[in-house]
C-alpha cells in the first residue's frame, strides 16, 4: 500500500507510514540494514510521539525525538511543508511498481521479494504465480516445495480480497466526491447508494446517485470523471459514468430525473436480494412491477415507467415503502433477512444511533501498546460527550503488545484511582479493565487476586489460531464460564480482507455467552467488525448484550465507533441491546452485578 501524500494535511502518522515504506523499499533494494532500520525506528518513534510534530518542527526541535537525526529531520520538514518527499518519490520510481504488491502475500517479506525479483525477474503477482506453477520458485535457495505451495495459497487469498475495500478507506475516498457532487450547480439531490449506504463490512465499489435536469447531466458527468483522485475512466455515457480512484476503488455515478430519484435510490441501494423481495411484493400486492424508474403495469404490452413515469409517483423512499404498505426500512436492514415481513407487521426495531452511545470499553493506553495516556483518552471521550471510558490494556502473555505483569497492573490501578478522583467531579468515570488473553487451554492470563482488581475483563484470543473448531470453541466457552470475565473481544479473530476467522462454532459461543450472562463485543475496528452482523439478531434473541468497542490505540481510533454502530444497526440492535448506551450509574450497576465480590485480602 502506498503511503498517503495529501499536501499540507500530512500528520505524524502519514509521515510514519512513508518512513515505514522507505524502510521496506530500501530493504527491497538490498540496502545496508542499519539504514533500513533507521527509517523503521523513526516510524515507530513518530507513531508514539505525544507532542505536536508541527510545533516541534517550527521550533527546530525535531532532532530531540529519539532516532531522528539531522537528515530525517530535514525529510520531516519537507513533508510537513509540501506534503511530499523527493527522496521517497525517487525511491518508488526506481523499482517496478508491481514489486510492492508481492508484499501483500502473507509471510512474504522484502527479502523474499528481492530474491524472486533478482533471480527470476518476478515483479508482479501474475509473474510470481507463473513462477510457482512452473516450479522455479521451489528451486531457489531458501524456498522449496512447501514455501512455493504457501505462496500459491497466499496469492489466492490476495486475489480473493483485492476486489473489495475496507469501509474507512472507502468512506474517506467517497466523502470528497459526494461533497463536490452536492455542491455542484444543477445537482438537485445526491446520495451514496449500494453497500456503502447499507453499512456493509467491506465494499466492492461506490455507487453515487444524482438527480438533475437532463440538460445538466453531461456537465455533471464531465466534472465527476475529472475529480481529483481519479486514476482512470472506465465508462462515460449520458447518464452513467464509472471511474477508478487511487487505491484501486471503483466509483460509479448515475444521473436520473428527480421524479425517478426515489426509485433509483432504492434500486441502487440494494441489496439485490432485498430488491427482488420488494419487487415480488409489488407484483403480489399491487399487480405492479417495480424497477429503478418506478412502478409500471405488470401487463407486458403497456408502456413502462421509464417512458410514462411511475404509476404511483413517489418523491421519497418513505413514500415508496408506504406504497407497498410497509414502514420505512433503514438501508442497513435491506439484506432480505426478514425486514420486509417485519416492516409489514410494524415490528421493525428502532435501531441504535451514534448519539445513543454514552461511553465505551476496550481502549488501549501507553501502558501497553496504545499511543495515548489514560488521561488523554478520557479527555477525548469527554469531548465526544461520553460519561465513561473503559481502559483495557493487554495482559502479560501479549508480549509484542507490551502486556502488563501483575505489578504493573497494580501501578495502573493506582493511576486510574487518582484520575477518577479528579474526573468524578465532572460526572465522568474511567472503568479499569484489561484485555486478558485466553490461553490455549482456556485459562485466563492473570491469577484471581489480579483479576479481582479490575472493574471488568475483556477476554480475548491473540494466539493459537490453528486449533480445531471443537478445541477453539471449548477454549472460548471455558473462558466465558469464568466468573471474572465480563465480555468476549472480537470473537472470530478475523481481519477483514487479510485473515480468515479461526475455525470456531459461533452458535455454541453465543449460547455460552447467554448461559453465563456475558457480553459479546462488537469490535468497531474497520479491520474486524467482529462479531459479524449476521449473528447479532440471534444473539439478541437469546438475551446476549453487545458492547460496541473501538479497540482504540490512538485518539483517532475512537471514530471507529461509528462503523460499530453501523454494523449494530445491520444486526437489528437497538440502544437497549448495547451496554454502552446505558447512562453511567446504570452501567456501574450492571458491571457490579456481573462481577463477583473480591475475596478478603490475605
Ligand atoms: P458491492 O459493490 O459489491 O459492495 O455491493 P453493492 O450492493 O453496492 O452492489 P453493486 O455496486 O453491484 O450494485 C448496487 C446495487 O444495485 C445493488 O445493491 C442492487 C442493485 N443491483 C445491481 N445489480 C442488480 C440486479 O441484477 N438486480 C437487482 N434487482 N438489483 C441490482
Ligand atoms: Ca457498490
Ligand atoms: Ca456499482
Amino acid at each position: 500500500m502506498t503511503a498517503m501524500k495529501k499536501a499540507y494535511s500530512v500528520d505524524q502518522q502519514d509521515i510514519a507510514a512513508i518512513f515505514e515504506e522507505i524502510g521496506t523499499l530500501l530493504e527491497l533494494k538490498g540496502e545496508n540494514p542499519f539504514r533500513t532500520r533507521a527509517y523503521v525506528n523513526a516510524a515507530r518513534a513518530l507513531e508514539g510521539l505525544q507532542g505536536d510534530l508541527r510545533q516541534l518542527a517550527d521550533e527546530g526541535r525535531l532532532t530531540e525525538i529519539k532516532g531522528i537525526g539531522a537528515d530525517l529531520a530535514a525529510k520531516i520538514t519537507e513533508l510537513l511543508a509540501t506534503g511530499r518527499l523527493k527522496f521517497h518519490e525517487t525511491l518508488v520510481a526506481s523499482l517496478p511498481p508491481g514489486l510492492m504488491d508481492l508484499l501483500r502475500i502473507p509471510g512474504f517479506g522484502p527479502k523474499k521479494a528481492k530474491v524472486v525479483y533478482e533471480r527470476l525477474g518476478v515483479d508482479s503477482l501474475e509473474k510470481l504465480e507463473a513462477a510457482c506453477r512452473n516450479g522455479s520458485v521451489a528451486q531457489l535457495d531458501g524456498f522449496g516445495e512447501k514455501s512455493q505451495h504457501n505462496i500459491l495459497a497466499g496469492l489466492a487469498l490476495v486475489r480473493q480480497f483485492s476486489s473489495r475495500h475496507h469501509i474507512h478507506t472507502t468512506r474517506a475516498a467517497a466523502q470528497p466526491l459526494l461533497a463536490a457532487l452536492r455542491a455542484r450547480a444543477g445537482v438537485l439531490r445526491c446520495e451514496v447508494a449500494g453497500s456503502l449506504r447499507r453499512q456493509c463490512e467491506t465494499i466492492g465499489d461506490v455507487d453515487f446517485l444524482v438527480s438533475a435536469r437532463p440538460e445538466d447531466a453531461p456537465g455533471i458527468m464531465a466534472d465527476f470523471v475529472a475529480s481529483p483522485g481519479v486514476l482512470s475512466i472506465g465508462a462515460q455515457g449520458a447518464t452513467k459514468a464509472s471511474v477508478v480512484l487511487e487505491g484501486g476503488l471503483q466509483a460509479d455515478l448515475r444521473v436520473v430525473s428527480d421524479a425517478q430519484y426515489a426509485f433509483a435510490l432504492n434500486y441502487f441501494t440494494g441489496s439485490k436480494a432485498h430488491n427482488i423481495a420488494l419487487r415480488a411484493r409489488a407484483l403480489k400486492l399491487k399487480q405492479l412491477s417495480l424497477n429503478e424508474y418506478g412502478f409500471s403495469p405488470a401487463a407486458e404490452k403497456e408502456k413502462s415507467a421509464k417512458e410514462l413515469g411511475s404509476r404511483i409517483p413517489c418523491r421519497t423512499e418513505e413514500e415508496l415503502y408506504a406504497a407497498l404498505d410497509l414502514a420505512y426500512i433503514p438501508p442497513e436492514l435491506r439484506e432480505d433477512q426478514g425486514e420486509i415481513e417485519a416492516a409489514a407487521a410494524g415490528r421493525l426495531p428502532r435501531l441504535i444511533e451514534p448519539g445513543d452511545l454514552r461511553g465505551t470499553f476496550h481502549c488501549h493506553s501507553t501502558w501497553s501498546d496504545g499511543r495515548m495516556s489514560i488521561a488523554a483518552l478520557a479527555n477525548a471521550a469527554q469531548g465526544l460527550g461520553f460519561a465513561y471510558l473503559g481502559v483495557a490494556d493487554h495482559s502479560r502473555s501479549s508480549r509484542q503488545a507490551h502486556g502488563l505483569d501483575p505489578e504493573r497492573v497494580r501501578q495502573q490501578a493506582a493511576e486510574v484511582r487518582a484520575l477518577n478522583a479528579r474526573f468524578a467531579r465532572q460526572g465522568f468515570r474511567i472503568f479499569f479493565g484489561a484485555e486478558v488473553d485466553i490461553l490455549a487451554d482456556g485459562a485466563l492470563d492473570y491469577d484471581e487476586p489480579t483479576l479481582a482488581l479490575f472493574d471488568y475483563v475483556v477476554a480475548a484470543v491473540h494466539g493459537g489460531f490453528t486449533l480445531s473448531a471443537d478445541a477453539m470453541t471449548r477454549r472460548i466457552c471455558q473462558a466465558l464460564a469464568h466468573p471474572r470475565v465480563t465480555m468476549l473481544a472480537h470473537p472470530t479473530g478475523r481481519l477483514l480482507l487479510e485473515r480468515e476467522p479461526y475455525a470456531i462454532q459461533m452458535p455454541a459461543v453465543i449460547a455460552a455467552a447467554a448461559r453465563h450472562h456475558k457480553i459479546i463485543e462488537l469490535n468497531a475496528h474497520p479491520y474486524r467488525l467482529d462479531m459479524d452482523w449476521r449473528l447479532w439478531k440471534h444473539a439478541k434473541e437469546l438475551g446476549v448484550r453487545c458492547a460496541i468497542n473501538p479497540d482504540a490505540h490512538s485518539l483517532a481510533d475512537l471514530q471507529y465507533l461509528a462503523y460499530g454502530v453501523g454494523i449494530a444497526r445491520k444486526g437489528w440492535l437497538t440502544s437497549a441491546d448495547v451496554i454502552n448506551c446505558l447512562p453511567l450509574q446504570e452501567v456501574e450497576q450492571a458491571l457490579e452485578r456481573l462481577r463477583p465480590p473480591a475475596h478478603p485480602a490475605g
